[in-house]
Formats: structure tokens, sequence, C-alpha cells
């Protein structure tokens, strides 16, 4: 299970005042405390609707990059930004993320000319975020056609089916694991992550729902996931899971964790 690490968005209140203090030290010190924890890559989300946004994942390129090598997830979904942002990584950045709306879809395709590295692709058009498994998958096939048609193969594509939150809508967390399973199906070769905690959203002990959502998501085939990685009973889920699945030869990644101090 490859973690991108997701605390650097500036949705979350203490990472939104950092960047408007341009307070340095505070993103590194995320940066760290996330790259010790184990994340394989670290999401970085300078806001939504900001016009400053392109400028503001500069930054946060900068000041992360000041502190660790770990690969950046550029999470944006303003093309420009990513664009800018692309150019000043110092390792390939993962793309989070491009999707199928129609009007958008051409200025992030002019981003992948000659791309090589990851990217993300959220089964969401025109309509939205659709209603059922069926949808997504055709969404799905419609993204991977195009992403190949610029040279992009689909080892460098994570589809993400979209975790929408449970208290929602019951039905909604298994609709992700189904998603996920056929997706993988259908597309062997392709990769599926998404962002966990969506799952637990307006419900109590939110951890907890996280930590049993992970572990069924590892069994459905999901390949990466954006989480906490602060997170430590996150993190246990995730190990304990990959064992139990016959994901771990030996259990020797869990046994590493476990001298490691990571569960
Ligand atoms: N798919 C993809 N990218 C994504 C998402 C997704 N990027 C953004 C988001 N969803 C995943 N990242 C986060 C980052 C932080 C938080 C949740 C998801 C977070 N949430 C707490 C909350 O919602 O209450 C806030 C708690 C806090 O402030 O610490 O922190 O689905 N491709």
């Amino acid at each position: 299970m490859l973690i991108i690490g997701e605390r650097i968005n500036a949705t979350r209140k203490p990472i939104g005042l950092a960047i408007e203090k341009k307070d340095g030290d505070f993103i590194q010190r995320e940066a760290e405390k996330q790259v010790a924890a184990g994340t394989n890559y670290l999401d970085l989300n300078a806001g939504l609707h900001s016009e400053k946004e392109k400028d503001d994942l500069l930054w946060l390129i900068e000041n992360v990059q000041k502190v660790t090598e770990v690969p950046l997830c550029l999470d944006s979904a303003n093309p420009m930004a990513l664009q800018e942002g692309l150019k000043n990584c110092k390792k390939r950045p993962m793309i989070n993320s491009i999707n199928g709306e129609e009007k958008k879809i051409e200025a992030f395709l002019s981003l992948l000319e000659n791309y090589q590295g990851e990217i993300i692709a959220l089964t969401m058009d025109d309509k939205g975020i659709p209603e059922t498994v069926e949808q997504r998958l055709r969404i799905t096939e419609k993204l991977v056609k195009i992403l190949n048609e610029k040279g992009i193969k689909n080892e460098q594509i994570y589809i993400d089916p979209l975790v929408q939150p449970l208290s929602v809508n019951q039905k909604f967390g298994l609709q992700f694991l189904e998603a996920v399973k056929q997706i993988k199906a259908t597309f062997p070769k392709i990769k599926t992550t998404c962002g966990l905690s969506n799952i637990s959203f307006g419900l109590p002990q939110r951890k907890a729902i996280n930590q049993a959502f992970i572990i069924l998501a590892i069994e459905a085939g999901l390949d990466s996931a954006i989480l906490d990685p602060l997170d430590k009973e996150l993190i246990s889920s995730v190990y304990t899971g990959e064992a139990l699945l016959n994901q771990d030869e030996y259990c020797l990644k869990y046994i590493k964790a476990f001298r490691e101090g990571k569960i």
C-alpha cells in the first residue's frame, strides 16, 4: 500500500494559517513528521478557490523540499498551478488530479505531453460523482482511453473512485469497495487510490471507521490511500491488513514496522 500523507492541506486550519503567515517552519515540521511515520508521498494542497493557489503551492513545494526528498503529490484542480508546480519539483511528483470534466480535460492533458510520472484520475465528469459502480467504470474506461492516447501507460494511472461519507448513504462504503474490485478486474495494471477519511465524515469516532475501512479496501485491491500517517492505529491497520491478506511475504513488512516503532 502506497501511503500519501494528507496533512499539508490548506483546508486544515493550522496549514491554512501557516500559508497565510508564511510560516515555513511549521510546514517543514508537518513534512518531517509524516516522513518519519513512513509516508511514501507528501500530498500538497494549497487551497481550493484562492487566486493565490499557484503561488501558495510553489511556496509549499519550496519549503517541503528543504527538509525531505520524499516525492510530492500535487493536489490541485488548477492546471496552471499544477504546471508551475511540476516545473519546481526536484523529484518527479504525482499529479492529483484529473477527471472527466469536458471543459477542463484539454488543459490538463496538455500538461501530460511526455509525462512519465504517476497521475491520479477521479471517476467524475460534468454530471458530478456518479451514483453507480457501473457509471464509475464507464468514466474509468473513458479516462484510461484519453490518457493512453496521450502516451500515458496504465502503470502510471491511479484511479480514484471517490469515497463518499457513510453518514450520507449507508451504501457508499460498499459501493466504493465494489468499484475498486471492478476497476482492478477490468484493468489489472491500473492502480487505485482514494481520500480515505471521506468515509467517516459526519460520524463520531472517525478514526475507528477509517481503520476498519482501510482493511476492507486492501482486501478489495486498493493500492494506495491519501491518509494521515500520524494516525498510528491506522498505519497498524495497513500493516495488519496486508499481512492477513497475503500481501506481506513472511510478515516481513509487519515485523519491520514493529521494530521501527511504526505500529
Ligand atoms: N481524493 C483525492 N485527493 C484528495 C481527496 C480525495 N485530496 C484531498 C482530500 N480528498 C484528502 N485529504 C485530506 C486532508 C486532510 C483531511 C482530510 C482529507 C483532514 N480532515 C479533517 C476533517 O475532515 O475533519 C480535519 C481535521 C484536521 O483539521 O486535522 O484533515 O478524496 N484524489
